[in-house]
């Protein structure tokens, strides 16, 4: 149950902006063990795959541009509710939806420059994780586990 993950990614906005260690910094701090985390150029490719559930929307193009226009900082977080908590430390898809003190609602103000990605279930999160990490994933225990969970 402490094992579930979720892919998270700070998007090419974020990086430009400064807020990879900010973002990767709540994660951590909220108890979630960072299992792999790398600066990323994504390739069309891989957009299209990630998103491919996207490929018919009006703003996809859009999207793919955006997601190419720097790196990326994907990283995977591990622990209890990985994926609900993750989307739920994201906040709502559009920043002017988004409940304060969520990452979206506390740096971004546009749908299109939202900052940051978040798996949006169980399913999904296996897929992203082996679609931009494949086998460069290792677990590891950590002491401060026995800390965090009853
Ligand atoms: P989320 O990123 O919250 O999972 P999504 O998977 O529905 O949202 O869409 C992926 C990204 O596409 C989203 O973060 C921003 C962009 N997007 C979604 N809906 C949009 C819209 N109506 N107009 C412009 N961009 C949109
Ligand atoms: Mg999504």
């Amino acid at each position: 149950a402490n094992q579930e993950r979720s892919f998270i990614m700070v998007k090419p906005d974020g990086v430009e902006r400064g807020l990879v260690g900010e973002i990767v910094s709540r994660f951590e701090k909220r108890g979630f063990k960072i299992l792999a985390l790398q600066l990323i150029h994504p390739s069309a490719e891989l957009l299209q795959e990630h998103y491919k559930d996207l490929a018919d929307k009006p703003f996809f193009p859009k999207l793919l541009a955006y997601m190419q226009s720097g790196p990326v900082a994907a990283f995977v977080i591990q622990g209890k509710g990985a994926v609900k908590i993750g989307r739920v430390m994201l906040g709502a898809t559009n920043p002017q939806d988004s409940a304060p003190g969520t990452i979206r609602a506390d740096f971004a103000l546009d749908i299109g420059k939202n900052v940051c990605h978040g798996s949006d279930s169980v399913e999904s999160a296996e897929r992203e994780v082996a679609l931009w990490f494949g086998d460069n994933i290792k677990s590891y225990s950590r002491a401060v586990d026995n800390i965090i969970y009853e």
